[in-house]
């Protein structure tokens, strides 16, 4: 047995030459959050609230980053080292506190110098409010990303939006989703440091001017009608155990000058305040959707803005290397963070071009050897394009440059297959099948030495399907790497019971470098001390649960039954309502012969819904309604509950992967890109249920078919199906069970006999089942009794369960960043010792 590293455990004693600002001893971290509760919060002990003191803690341990960061900074400046530069609109990075504690190593001490001042480290933790700049896995991952950069000692930049007000904060009243604004700066944000001498102009609208320079050059002069300014903030990423930081850059707008003095001397206030809020509109909030918003001009607005900042930024500092221009593609590797950045392309042709007046083809070859862009969806729906007319009158100069490069682009394929104008059609940039659009991921793809999908299955149908033209035509671009997770919040911080297991066990390797260590614990399966511990662990994370559940919901649930839980998205396609369609299927075998042995079962939810789409909200409204009357029914007490969990985010999520039992990843085969909760469960003991889709393919292959339960359709079938024509209503009428579980729903019997309610969703079902839910509903049924018998054998469980963590050590997002260092980046990551 391994022992845990001596720097974590506490002591009292000052090392004598410690400094109060930066030591970690128990004493100097506890002079410290005196030093600034006082001196930054204005406060004292006897006076400080909550936040006084999370805010004193904070800064704390922000101290204790500063050599860190300054070393980070001074690596920004050093000319030999390529840094990789993660752009993405969104960054969904959790609570900070906990996770800089944990990659710091100094968890225990400051869990011991805030007990000496009276306060419980847990209680400090859950008074940080999280910054919620993401919607859902995108955002996730780049936040995995930026802790396995800085883990694995890669040089790098997160680039990205510092939105005042990020994803709503979700309420369930009478069972309907509300909506509250995400106040997320109100009491301060101590990671951030504003830059303010870090700021870039950033142009729109207006139109463009040809002119010739003095040296007889022509030239394009883009006359804005706005321009805003750009202001950084940086924030340090920790790594784990290692004294390095990786920054986080979120870019503010804010008005070039804060009043046009002209305008407001002559009287007009309002055109002058005017100005300064339309560029503080633009970084103002995140958009919550799911889907791309077609038609947004504040969407593309803030993507323009941001990306602009991130390449003004990334040539600055290229300069402040004293590199020459020409040479811009050695100093970065820009990763596209699906097509939401992908406006990149053009803007570091313009940069090149108009502002450094390098010539087009140079600049070309340099824009494709920096730019390689991950594609996350295969839903055609959400691929990204803008009106033609919206683009070219917000990014008047871009659209030219776009024409341009689609024109020597779409040469290229004349010359390659002449005569084949349907697939030049296909692969324009811009669609002019109807009204026109701009394609952002054709714009991503021509403009990157580099495509990945996001895990196996859809990388390979990326090629088949939505990009299948362009792969044709760049075969060589395509690759794919498969999503992960960090092992440092997904198991170190918030599964602390499995965490003290496995290092007892096996030593604390596996925090860093999960792929090789973590099947160590394989052999202990046979170990029947090991198995009791295992169970009594996840029990307890289970009661955890329970508890939350009980003060956020009322509804108290056993934490002796079987957890079933699906957290993400609400989305059709996710198809959380197939898994309502079981809840009621038990619930009506239950009502039918009320004496029957069935394996209790806790059902758990969670999980926002775009506020402008009804069928998912719906949804939600569903999955309470049958609650409502399962909860308190009393002929199914104590082996059925299910359970809505509320604000499904971060710091919520910490709470509910290490409890589950069984994870729910039933998507329609061939709709989820990747999936990266399906990670989060398995690395936590859960056994998932689940379709062939995403990543779940490979996480079956890894984990063994045995410890699977898997049911549906594969993507081929489900493929063949629609061609075949899909008759939804067949099942309906074939499948009794089926029958009953939608008549139900549609006669208002989960909804106090209210017949309208849930017509849009049944009818939609019976009419079209676009996700194909009744097709495999009979499938799902039966794969559920097989989850319940292997439950009853709880010896059985736990070895799944145990095998599916050890197998797990590909989904750690450390293998997928070595993936792209090696295979897009060219950039080499230290090696591990
Ligand atoms: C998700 N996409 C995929 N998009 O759905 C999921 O399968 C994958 O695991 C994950 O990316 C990471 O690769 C996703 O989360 C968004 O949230 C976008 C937000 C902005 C609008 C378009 C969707």
């Amino acid at each position: 047995m391994a022992k845990k590293s001596g720097k974590d455990s506490a002591s009292t004693v000052a090392e004598p030459y410690e400094n109060a600002r930066t030591g970690t001893s128990v004493a100097s971290l506890k002079q410290a959050i005196l030093d600034n509760l006082y001196y930054v919060q204005g406060s004292l002990p006897e006076i400080a609230s909550p936040n006084d003191w999370y805010m004193a803690v904070a800064y704390a341990v922000r101290d204790r980053m500063v050599a860190h960061f300054v070393r980070a900074r001074s690596n920004l400046r050093d000319p030999k080292v390529k840094l990789a530069s993660y752009l993405s609109a969104e960054f969904l990075m959790g609570p900070y506190l906990g996770n800089n504690l944990l990659n710091l190593g100094i968890t225990d001490q400051m869990r011991a110098a805030v007990k000496e001042l009276g306060l419980e480290l847990d209680e400090v933790l859950a008074w940080e409010e999280e910054p919620g700049l993401g919607n859902g896995g995108l955002g996730r991952l780049a936040a995995c990303y930026m802790d396995s950069l800085a883990s694995l000692n890669v040089p790098a930049i997160g680039y990205g939006i510092r939105y005042e007000f990020g994803i709503f904060e979700q309420e369930i009243r009478d069972g309907w989703q509300v909506e509250k604004t995400d106040k997320w700066l109100r009491l301060g944000n101590p990671w951030e440091i504003c830059r303010p001498e870090l700021a870039y102009d950033v142009n729109f609208g207006g139109h463009t001017e040809s002119f010739r320079d003095e040296k007889s050059r022509h030239r394009v002069r883009w006359v804005p009608q706005h321009v805003a300014k750009g202001i950084g903030y940086d924030t340090a990423v920790a790594a784990y155990r290692n004294d390095i930081v990786d920054l986080l850059r979120l870019w503010k707008s804010e008005a070039v000058e804060s009043f046009d003095f002209q305008a407001f001397n002559v009287g007009d206030y309002y055109k002058a305040v005017n100005e300064k809020v339309i560029s503080e509109t633009v970084t103002k909030v995140l958009y919550p959707n799911d889907e791309p918003e077609i038609g947004k001009t504040l969407r593309l607005a803030q993507q323009y803005f941001f990306v602009s900042c991130s390449l003004q930024d990334m040539i600055h500092l290229h300069r402040l290397r004293g590199g020459s221009i020409e040479t811009f593609h050695e100093s970065f590797a820009v990763q596209l963070n699906d097509t939401h950045p992908s406006i990149a392309v053009a803007e570091l042709m313009r940069l090149l071009v108009d502002e450094h007046l390098m010539d087009w083809d140079s600049a070309w070859k340099i824009t494709q050897q920096t730019m390689a862009y991950t594609n996350h969806t295969l839903l055609p729906e959400a691929l990204e394009k803008w009106p033609l007319p919206l683009f070219s009158s917000l990014l008047p100069r871009h659209t030219q440059i776009i024409y341009e490069i689609n024109h020597r682009f779409l040469d290229e394929v004349r010359l390659r297959d002449p005569g084949d104008d349907e697939r030049v059609a296909r692969l324009s940039i811009i669609d002019e099948s109807g009204d026109k659009y701009v394609r952002m991921a054709h714009l991503a793809s021509v403009g990157s030495h580099r495509i990945n999908g996001v895990a196996a299955l859809h990388s390979d149908l990326l090629t088949k399907t939505v990009l299948k033209d362009l792969y044709d035509f760049y075969p060589d671009r395509f690759l794919n790497v498969t999503n992960g997770v960090t092992p440092r919040r997904w198991i170190a911080l918030s599964n602390p019971g499995l965490a003290s297991l496995l290092t007892k066990t096996i030593g604390d390797a596996w925090i860093k470098n999960l792929q090789y260590e973590i099947r160590r614990i394989e052999p202990l399966v046979d170990d029947p001390g090991f198995r009791t511990e295992w169970g009594k662990i996840k029990r307890s994370n289970k009661s955890r649960l329970a508890s939350i559940i009980k003060e956020r919901t009322g509804i108290a649930v056993d934490p002796n039954s079987l957890f079933d839980i699906q957290v993400k998205r609400i989305h059709e396609y996710k198809r959380q309502h197939l898994n309502v369609l079981h809840i009621i299927t038990l619930y009506n075998r239950i009502k039918k012969a009320p004496g029957q042995d069935i394996v209790p079962r806790t059902f758990i939810f969670g999980g926002k819904a775009a506020p402008g789409y009804f069928m998912a909200k719906l949804i939600i409204k569903l999955i309470n309604s049958v609650a409502e009357v399962v909860n308190k029914d009393s002929d199914v007490a104590g082996r059925l509950k299910v359970a809505f969990f509320p604000d499904f985010n971060v710091k919520n999520a910490h709470h509910v992967y290490p409890a589950a039992d069984i994870s729910e990843q039933i998507s329609t085969a061939g709709k989820e890109a990747s999936g990266t909760g399906n990670m989060k469960f398995s690395m936590n003991g859960a056994l998932t249920i689940g379709t062939l889709d995403g990543a779940n393919v490979e996480i079956r292959e890894e984990v063994g078919p045995e410890n699977f339960f898997l049911f549906g359709l594969t993507a081929e079938e489900v493929q063949d199906l629609k061609v075949k024509g899909y008759d939804p209503r067949s099942y309906y009428e074939s499948n009794p069970l089926l029958r009953e579980a939608l008549d139900q729903i549609s006669s208002g019997h989960f909804s106090h006999g209210d017949a309208e309610l849930f017509k849009p969703l049944v009818d939609n079902l019976l009419d079209h089942d676009p996700f194909l839910l009744l097709a495999d509903y009979q499938s799902y049924i039966d794969c559920q009794d097989r989850v319940s018998s292997a439950y009853r054998d709880q010896d059985h469980w736990v070895r799944m369960s145990i095998l599916n963590v050890a197998r797990m050590g590909k989904f750690s997002s450390d293998r997928s960043i070595r993936e792209y260092c090696d295979n897009i980046w060219n950039i080499k990551p230290v090696k591990m010792k």
